[in-house]
C-alpha cells in the first residue's frame, strides 16, 4: 500500500481549526506526530475528529425520539453491507471540501485516505447492502431507526483468484481498530442456550439454560443526508461471563481456562459466505438466537424504561425481520412477554404479532430457513415449547376456515413433517407479523401463488409489496460526482433530496449539447476505471468499446453462464466473419460464489479460461476483451457501476426476487439488457420499454415449460450458434490444460438445464445483437441514457423506507 503522498505541510500557526483539530487527534488520541504517522494513523485521526462532529447530532436526534415519545423502527439483519464510511459520512455531513482542505493543509489527501479505509462487507450480497441502504433512508427522512446486527470479526470472505480459480481469504477488516464504533459495555445482555423448562403449579414456566454468553453492544453512528439525523447501528458481540478460569489456568490447563471465551467468540467470528442458500450448521443457529435475543432484550428493556408498560409496545416500537433469520425473535418475544413479564399467551401474541414485519428476500427452495427439530428442542427448549403453543393456535385458525384442507394444514403448520422433521423459520414469521412482504412487484406475486399459497388464503391481507430501492447519495452523488456534478447544472441539486426530481432532466435527453456532456462523463468514469483495472491486474481496455457489466454473486440462476456461452458465441462469429462492422465489447464480471458452491466456482475458473483465450487472440484485438475482477465488494461496485454502458440482468425469470444492482447502473445511465424478472420489469414501466432491452421467457413461460416438458437437447442441437459454443468449451478449447474441466456443466445443460439457459439462449443472443445496432445509433443510445437516470428516482431506497413507514411501521 502507497503511503499518502505528503506534500509540505504548513506550519502549525498557518493551520485552520479543523486541521488543527485533526492534527491533536492524531497526536492526543493516536500518539504519533506528522513524521511517525502511517496512513492508517491519518485516516483514523480523521474519523475521530469528524467523529466528534456526528456525536452532538446523535444525541440531538436521540433526546428528540425520547421527547416525543416517538415510535422507533427496529432493522433486525443478520447483514449490514456497509462498505466504506467516510466518503459517505463526509459527503451528508457536506463537509467533504472543509475535510479535505484541512488535511490538505497537513499535507495528507483525503481522497487517498478515502481508499485505504476497509469496507465493513458485513453481508453477502443484495439483501445486506438492502439494509445498508435503508439505514441512510431512515436517517435521512429523520426517522427514529436502529439497525440490530452482528459485529463479525470476519465478513464475507476475501476473494484472490489463483490459476483462475477462486480462493477464500479471511477478511480482516479489524486489523487496524474501528474508530467508528463504540462500545457500550452497560448494553449487555444474557445469552442463554440449550438446559431444561420447569414450570410449577401456578403455570410461571422457568428455563434453566445449561449455558451463557453475554452479548455486548457496538454502536455505529449513521449519519442521514445534509446531516439531518444520526441514527444507531447495533452490533452485537460475544463474550463469556468468565473471560478465564484461574483454578484452571493455575493448574496448568491454558486451554481449559481460556475454552469458555473461545466458545464465545466463535458465535461472532464469522458471516456465514452463503446467498440465498440456508446453512444448516448448529452455529448458525446460535447466532440467529444470540443475536434476537440480545436484539429483543434491548428493545423490551428501552421501552418498559421510557414508557412503563410493556403491553403498549406496539404502539411504540416497530421490529423488521430482514429475511427469516432473525425470525427465532418471535419466539423470544413471546418468552419475554409470558416469562419476565407475565402476560397471558392471548395477550403476549397479539403484542407480537402488532409489533413485528417479515420481509421475504426469496422463493429459492434452498433458501428457506428450517432447522431439525431435535436441534431446535436442544437449544432452545423453552422456545420449542413456544413454537408448539403458536402452532396449536394458527392451526385451530386455519381448520376454522373455509377452504383450508388436510394438504394446506401442512403446509400452513410450522413444523414441516415431510421426513425429518422440522422447524419453518418462514412460516414462524409469517405467522408472528402483521405484514409479510415482497421486495418487487413479480416477487410479491409469486409468494402469493407459491411457498404462501395457503398462508395467504388465511390471511389475505398480510401479504403486500415494496419495491426494493438504493441510495442516491451513496450511489449517484458519492460514486459518480461527474455525473452528479452534470444533473445539478441541468436541474440543481433537489434531487438528493428528492430522487424523483430527476423526472426534470427528462427534456435534456433531446438537447445534444447536454448528450454530449453526458456521454464525455460516461467516457471519463470509463477510462477510470481502465485504469484502475490496468493497475491492478494489468488489463488494457479501449474506453471507446461497450462496458458490459455483470457484478453480483455468481449463482446458476443469475446465469453468468448464460453471458459467457454468447461470448463464446460472438468471439466464434467474430473469427468467422472478421470483416464485419463489429461493435468492440469490453465483458467485465466479478462476483463471489459461496465457498461450497461447487458450480459457482467452475463458474468463476470458466469466465477467466474464456477470458485468457480471447484476450490472447490477435485475430480478434480490441474488437472482444472478457475479464473476471477479482474481490468483488461495495467499493469495487462503486467504481464499476459509473463505469458501465450496459448491465446485464439475464436471470431466469421468476427467480431473482429484486435485484438491486440492476437499479444503480440505470440510475449511473447504463441500459440494461434483462429478463422479466424482479424489479426489472418495474425498471422497463419507469424508463420506458425503448431505453431497456428486454428478453427471453416471462416467469408463467418458465413454470409453464418446467412443467409441460421443456427438452434443453431438441433446443441446443436446433440452435447451430449455441451448440457450436457450447460444443467449444465442452471439447476444452478453453481449458488445454484440462480438456474434461467443463464437460459436466455443459452436459447438464443439455440433460436438465433448470436455470434455461439453452431456452433463453437464442433471445439473449439477438438482444445483444440489438444493443450492437443501438450502440451505432450513438444520438439514440445517449438519450435512453439520459432517459434512464431521469426515470430513475422512483428507486430511490427513500421511497421505499417511506413505504414501509406508512403502510407497515405507522410511523410517518
Ligand atoms: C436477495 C435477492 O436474491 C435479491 O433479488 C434482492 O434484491 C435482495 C434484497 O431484497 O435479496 N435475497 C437473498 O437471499 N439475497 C439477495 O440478494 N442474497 C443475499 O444477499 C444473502
Amino acid at each position: 500500500m502507497n503511503a499518502p503522498t505528503v506534500v509540505a505541510a504548513s506550519p502549525t500557526s498557518e493551520r485552520g481549526p479543523l486541521a488543527g483539530a485533526i492534527f491533536d487527534t492524531l497526536v492526543h488520541r493516536i500518539g504519533k506526530d506528522e513524521h511517525a504517522a502511517r496512513p492508517h494513523d491519518w485516516l483514523a485521526a480523521t474519523i475521530l475528529t469528524v467523529r466528534n462532529e456526528i456525536i452532538e447530532r446523535w444525541m440531538v436526534s436521540t433526546r428528540a425520539a425520547h421527547a416525543a415519545g416517538a415510535k422507533r423502527v427496529y432493522y433486525l439483519s443478520l447483514e449490514f453491507l456497509i462498505g466504506r464510511l467516510l466518503r459517505d459520512t463526509l459527503s451528508n455531513l457536506l463537509k467533504t471540501d472543509e475535510v479535505a482542505d484541512a488535511l490538505s493543509e497537513l499535507g495528507v489527501m483525503l481522497a487517498e485516505l478515502e481508499e485505504i479505509e476497509p469496507d465493513a462487507a458485513l453481508g453477502n450480497g443484495g439483501l445486506g447492502r438492502l439494509a445498508a441502504c435503508f439505514m441512510e433512508s431512515m436517517a435521512s427522512l429523520d426517522l427514529p431507526g436502529y439497525g440490530y446486527g452482528i459485529r463479525y470479526v470476519n465478513g464475507m470472505f476475501r476473494q484472490r483468484i489463483d490459476n483462475g480459480w477462486q480462493m477464500e481469504l479471511p477478511e480482516t477488516w479489524l486489523a487496524n481498530g474501528n474508530p467508528w464504533e463504540f462500545e457500550r459495555r452497560e448494553s449487555a445482555y444474557f445469552i442463554g442456550f440449550g438446559g431444561e423448562v420447569t414450570g410449577n403449579e401456578q403455570g410461571a414456566v422457568h428455563w434453566h439454560p445449561a449455558e451463557a454468553v453475554e452479548a455486548v453492544a457496538v454502536d455505529t453512528p449513521m449519519v442521514g443526508w445534509r446531516g439531518r439525523r444520526v441514527n444507531t447501528l447495533r452490533l452485537w458481540t460475544a463474550r463469556a461471563f468468565d473471560p478465564i478460569k484461574l483454578d484452571a489456568f493455575n493448574a496448568g490447563d491454558f486451554q481449559g481456562a481460556l475454552a469458555d471465551q473461545l466458545r464465545a467468540e466463535t458465535l461472532t467470528r464469522v458471516l456465514y459466505p452463503n446467498d440465498s442458500t440456508a446453512a444448516g450448521q448448529e452455529l448458525r443457529l446460535r447466532q440467529e438466537y444470540f443475536f434476537s435475543s440480545a436484539s429483543i432484550q434491548d428493545i423490551v428493556r428501552r421501552h418498559v424504561q421510557y414508557f412503563g408498560d410493556v403491553r403498549t409496545l406496539p404502539d411504540k416500537a416497530a421490529i423488521q425481520l430482514n429475511d427469516t433469520h432473525p425470525a427465532v425473535s418471535v419466539a423470544e418475544l413471546m418468552r419475554l412477554l409470558i416469562d419476565h413479564h407475565e402476560l397471558g399467551f392471548d395477550e403476549a401474541w397479539e403484542i407480537t404479532r402488532a409489533t413485528f414485519g417479515y420481509t421475504n428476500h426469496t422463493l429459492l427452495p434452498e433458501a428457506l430457513e428450517s432447522w431439525p427439530l431435535p436441534l431446535f428442542e436442544r437449544m432452545l427448549p423453552r422456545h420449542m415449547q413456544l413454537v408448539y403453543a403458536i402452532n396449536a393456535k394458527l392451526l385451530r385458525e386455519a381448520r376454522a376456515t373455509n377452504g383450508i384442507d388436510d394438504r394446506a394444514i401442512a403446509a400452513i403448520s410450522l413444523i414441516d413433517e415431510g421426513g425429518e422433521r422440522r422447524v419453518r423459520m418462514a412460516n414462524l414469521a409469517f405467522a408472528g407479523s402483521h405484514s409479510v412482504n415482497g421486495v418487487a412487484a413479480l416477487h410479491t406475486d409469486l409468494m402469493k401463488q407459491t411457498v404462501f399459497a395457503d398462508l395467504h388464503r388465511l390471511y389475505p391481507t398480510r401479504i403486500n409489496n415494496k419495491t426494493n430501492g438504493i441510495t442516491p447519495r451513496r450511489w449517484l452523488q458519492e460514486c459518480n460526482p461527474a455525473l452528479a456534478a452534470l444533473i445539478r447544472e441541468g436541474v440543481g441539486d433537489r434531487f438528493l433530496d428528492d430522487a424523483t426530481a430527476l423526472s426534470e432532466l427528462a427534456p435534456l435527453a433531446d438537447d445534444a449539447g447536454f448528450r454530449d456532456r453526458f456521454a464525455a462523463v460516461k467516457r471519463s468514469n470509463k477510462v477510470a476505471l481502465a485504469e484502475h483495472l490496468r493497475a491492478e491486474m494489468g488489463l488494457r481496455l479501449d474506453p471507446n468499446a461497450i462496458f458490459d457489466v455483470q457484478i453480483k454473486r455468481i449463482h446458476e440462476y443469475k446465469r453468468q453462464l448464460l453471458n459467457l456461452i454468447e461470448t463464446v458465441a460472438l468471439y466464434d462469429q467474430i473469427r468467422s466473419h472478421p470483416d464485419r462492422d463489429w461493435t468492440p465489447r469490453v465483458k467485465l464480471f466479478a462476483g463471489k460464489a459461496a465457498s461450497s458452491y461447487y458450480n459457482a466456482k467452475l463458474v468463476i475458473k470458466l469466465a477467466n479460461d474464456v477470458a485468457r483465450r480471447i484476450n490472447a487472440d490477435p485475430a480478434i484485438g480490441d474488437l472482444l476483451k472478457v475479464a473476471f475482477v477479482p474481490n468483488y465488494n461495495v467499493s469495487l461496485a462503486e467504481k464499476m457501476v459509473p463505469a458501465a454502458d450496459l448491465s446485464e440482468q439475464i436471470s431466469t425469470a421468476g427467480m431473482e426476487a429484486s435485484g438491486t444492482g440492476n437499479m444503480k447502473f440505470a440510475l449511473n445511465g447504463a441500459l440494461t439488457i434483462g429478463t422479466l424478472d424482479g424489479a426489472n420489469v418495474e425498471i422497463r414501466d419507469h424508463v420506458g420499454a425503448d431505453n431497456i432491452v428486454i428478453f427471453g421467457m416471462t416467469a408463467d413461460e418458465v413454470a409453464a415449460k418446467r412443467s409441460g416438458g421443456y427438452d434443453p437437447r431438441a433446443v441446443i442441437e436446433g440452435s447451430r450458434e449455441l451448440s457450436q459454443a457450447i460444443n467449444a468449451i465442452s471439447s476444452g478449447v478453453f481449458s488445454p490444460d484440462d480438456p474434461y474441466r467443463y464437460r459436466d456443466l455443459m452436459q447438464g445443460l443439455y440433460d436438465h438445464d433448470w436455470f434455461m439457459v439453452a431456452g433463453d439462449f437464442d433471445a439473449y443472443a439477438a438482444a445483444q445483437r440489438d444493443v450492437d445496432a443501438r450502440w451505432r445509433d450513438r444520438d439514440a443510445w445517449g438519450r435512453s441514457a439520459v432517459l434512464n437516470v431521469a426515470n430513475m428516482g422512483w428507486f430511490s431506497s427513500d421511497r421505499t423506507i417511506a413505504e414501509y413507514a406508512r403502510d407497515i411501521w405507522g410511523v410517518m
